[in-house]
């Protein structure tokens, strides 16, 4: 799905802003008054998290729906061809109705969606109303839980339980636009580029009278200088002297497309891309052919009061201070992060490992712990399979042109040592696969009880990550120890899968800034200097470990939980973005590995 970008065949409308909002007691309900405006609603900034914006608990937990609403205009020639609604991403659930008319639902909080409006748009005022459901259960991704909460002398109440540690954020978080195409226009792009500077293109064309349509495509350096000119909906060329993407130098190209109907110029959008390879060979994860060591982390999206919004300052600082520690990747945990993220990731020369929403897929675990189990299997109680089939097509179809995605990750920590792991996973790894013409690497990222004779799941992956807190979770404050299991463990799959990169995917250690001991303690700032040069002896003693992604990059948000002081506390940096004391131990690290 193309990025919304102006040209000189689409404009580009922005609605973002502030909405009126509202919480609803019961979802399902006030679809009946869907075109009348909002009374008594409260402003909401649009793209934001709605929860931390006001001062209510209640509000902020709010479990099932609340609507959005605003007007726009629309003039009598946007009318004219094609004109769309586009959201960057509605967490988790949208249903959008015009002027009382209902357009359509959408699942899945994290990537974008869009309908066409033309018919139902009237010229004039229009009244845009967005009702937003935050529950998980079994059939949504990620995933959570319906309990049903019972207190002596109080009236029994449902209450949601997200299967992840992560705050639910809820709310329209990505930007909100309105663009118009012609009738005939540019659908979709597929490009990409080789390290030889051979390149591959391939053009969907809809609408009116798309059989008579010619596409002409140029390829573009950064600086405007053209260097390639064809024709044709679908084609191949190749550019001497070709600049490679790289970390260090993330050269970009841009892909110029035009559609004509005879003489007249109908539709254009200009696309970027780069030229690199990703490959695996005897353990090891190359670009352009040389071995790539990753270093960086697990990322949330997110800060204090927009939560999960788009922030485009924020998204820049973060990736800054990766430059800055000497980090070169991260894995966009738990979600996709947002389009404007992965296009300064292209800009900036950031590798990233692209994960679907898939958190919680284990019904004998929750964020707080072991659940005892469930006799019946986390994989024959889920309903997630055809959503997740769909989510990781939209994923790929999303990103496929982004040189900084180097690989995919189906799922985090799924319980993928349970009966039934493989058969849910096989089918979708190779359809990511199968969807992804540049063919990237794919990952399921697992968790401690997970181990090399039990995950069912290895063979799948071209790539093993793995989630290990050693120290932490299991033998606490005994690194000698945990050093020790996570060497065994690390042998232990590699002997199962010699020929596979392995990266560890998470570890970390809970921090609270500013809290110092003589003594490596637990949650002082040496703790966690003294846990990642504990890993990091491992992790330099076993020559095919391909990389190393710390949990986490920064301080985040979590529900609320004895075992999380204001948040998770895992970060690298703080919440603010300061440095904590291990930031200086991995910056040196990593400048020289
Ligand atoms: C891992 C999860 C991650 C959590 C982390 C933790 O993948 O989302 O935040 O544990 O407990 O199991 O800090």
């Amino acid at each position: 799905m193309l990025y919304p970008r102006m040209s000189s065949g689409r404009m580009v409308f922005d609605l973002n802003g502030i909405w009126d909002f509202k919480l609803l007691e019961k979802t399902g309900t006030e679809r009946e008054h869907a075109g009348l405006h909002l009374t008594g609603g409260r402003a909401m900034p649009v793209p934001s998290s709605y929860n931390d914006i006001y001062p209510e608990k209640d509000f902020a937990d709010h479990v099932g729906e609340m609507v959005y609403q605003r007007t726009f205009t629309v003039t009598e020639s946007m009318k004219k061809g094609r004109l769309v609604l586009r959201f960057g991403s509605v967490t988790h659930q949208a249903e959008v109705y015009l002027n009382g008319k209902r357009l359509g639902e959408h699942k899945g909080g994290f990537l974008p969606f869009s309908f066409e409006i033309a018919e139902q748009a009237v010229v004039g005022e229009n009244l845009l109303t967005v009702f937003v459901n935050n529950i998980v259960d079994y059939s949504t991704l990620p995933c959570g839980r319906m309990v049903t909460e019972e207190f002596p002398g109080l009236e029994p109440r449902t209450v949601n339980l997200p299967n992840f540690d992560f705050y639910n954020y809820t709310g329209i978080m990505r930007p909100v636009w309105l663009y118009t195409t012609p009738v005939v226009y540019i659908r979709d792009i597929t490009v990409s580029g080789k390290k030889d500077g051979s390149f591959a293109w391939d053009i969907e064309v809809s609408g009116e009278e798309e059989e008579n349509a010619e596409v002409q495509v140029r390829v573009l350096e950064m600086n405007g200088a053209c260097v390639y000119e064809g024709s044709g909906k679908s084609g191949s060329g190749k550019i001497e002297n070709v600049k490679l993407w790289s970390v260090k130098e993330p050269n970009l190209y841009q892909l110029e497309v035009r559609l004509k109907t005879g003489e007249a110029i109908e539709d254009a959008y200009t696309e970027t891309f780069g030229f690199r390879e990703i490959s695996i060979e005897n353990c090891r994860i190359l670009l352009n052919g040389e071995p790539v060591y990753l270093k960086g982390f697990g990322k949330h999206e997110e800060g204090g009061t927009r939560g999960r919004g788009t922030d485009l300052a924020l998204m820049t600082k973060d990736l800054g201070l990766l430059k800055w520690i000497h980090a070169n990747s991260f894995r966009t945990s738990h979600y996709p992060n947002s389009e404007e993220m992965m296009q300064l990731c292209d800009k900036m020369g950031i590798l990233v490992i692209d994960e679907a929403p898939a958190v919680g897929l284990n019904t004998g675990f929750t964020a707080t712990g072991l659940l005892g189990g469930n006799p019946k299997g986390t994989w024959q109680t889920l309903e997630t399979a055809q959503h997740h089939r769909e989510v990781m097509e939209d994923l790929v179809a999303r990103d496929k042109n982004h040189p900084c995605v180097i690989a995919w990750s189906v799922a985090n920590e799924p319980a993928s040592q349970e009966e039934g792991a493989k058969e849910y996973f096989e089918p979708l790894v190779r359809l990511t696969k199968e969807k992804d013409v540049q063919h990237r690497p794919v990952t399921i990222v697992t968790y401690e009880g997970s181990a090399p004779d039990t995950c069912k799941v290895a063979e799948l992956c071209d790539f093993l990550m793995l989630n290990r807190y050693r120290g932490w979770y299991d033998t606490e404050g005994n690194l000698r120890g945990a050093a020790a299991k996570l060497k065994a463990e690390l042998e232990g799959f590699h002997k199962r899968c010699p020929d596979k990169p392995m990266m560890l995917g998470e570890y970390g250690a809970d921090t609270i800034a500013g809290l110092h001991d003589i003594n490596a303690r637990l949650f002082t700032e040496e703790y966690q200097t003294a846990f990642m040069k504990a890993y990091g002896e491992v992790f330099d003693s076993l020559p095919y470990i391909t990389g190393e992604h710390v949990w986490v990059f920064a301080d985040f948000a979590t529900a609320e939980n004895i075992k999380r002081v204001d948040g998770n506390k895992k970060g690298i940096f703080t919440r603010e973005r300061r440095p904590k004391q291990a930031a200086y131990f991995l910056k040196e690290r990593w400048e020289n590995l």
